[in-house]
């Protein structure tokens, strides 16, 4: 089994080399926004709950979101690997993961770490802000997701560096570039 974390701030690329990963290597691709985002589009009870924290660019509560995965995992039971985009976002979230694939008999293989510096990353969500109009992607938000990633998802470089899986890529350049940097480190190892 291959499962694969791609990890990263607001606007690394995580969403975009996700679906190249994908294709690639036919994972299961589990983004927990992109799931959140569903929940609020169909106006349920989690995506009311989802879009308060969300419009002000703050993490949903971590029992939130590892319900959600959990369920995921009991529906996707065959699956030859995962590629987890944007979870886990805090050590509580990172642990819960761990232990849910431990009772599976398996593991994270890879953690991949895309980085971008702030400027680029706030360009990149404004730009997206303007086409796609996600109401998460406004100048205002974004400086607000930015702190967030840092005070509570980037300790979780070091939870993964000590398990010796975190491995960091330069997220500048373009997508292909970006793919090929990626696919040379999950290739070169035998997983
Ligand atoms: P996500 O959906 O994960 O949003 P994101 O981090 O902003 O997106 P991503 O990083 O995937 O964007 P991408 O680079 O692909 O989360 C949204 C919100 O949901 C969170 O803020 C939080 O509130 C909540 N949430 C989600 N998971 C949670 C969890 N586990 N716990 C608690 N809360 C959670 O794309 C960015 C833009 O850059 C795109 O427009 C793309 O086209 C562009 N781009 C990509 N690569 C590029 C390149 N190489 N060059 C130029 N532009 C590029």
């Amino acid at each position: 089994m291959l499962n694969i974390v791609i990890f990263g701030a607001p606007g690394s690329g995580k969403g975009t080399q996700s679906q190249k990963l994908i294709e690639k290597y036919h994972l299961t691709h589990i983004s927990t926004g992109d799931i959140l985002r569903n929940e609020i589009e169909h106006h349920t009870k989690l995506g009311e709950l989802a879009n308060k924290y969300m419009t002000k660019g703050q993490l949903v509560p971590d029992s939130v979101v590892i319900d959600i995965l959990d369920e995921l995992f009991v529906h996707n039971p065959d699956s030859v690997g995962y590629i987890f985009d944007g979870f886990p976002r805090t050590l509580t979230q990172g642990e819960a993961l761990d232990a849910m694939l431990v009772k599976r008999n398996t593991a994270i293989n890879v953690v991949i770490s895309l980085e971008v510096d702030d400027d680029h990353l706030t360009e990149r969500l404004i730009k997206r802000g303007e086409i796609s109009g996600r109401n998460d992607d406004t100048p205002e938000t974004i400086k607000s997701r930015l702190q967030v990633y840092y005070q509570q998802t980037s300790p979780l470089k070091e939870y993964y560096a000590e398990q010796g899986k975190l491995v960091k890529i330069d997220g500048l350049g373009t997508v292909d570039d970006i793919f090929s940097r990626i696919e040379k480190v999950i290739d070169k190892r035998d997983y």
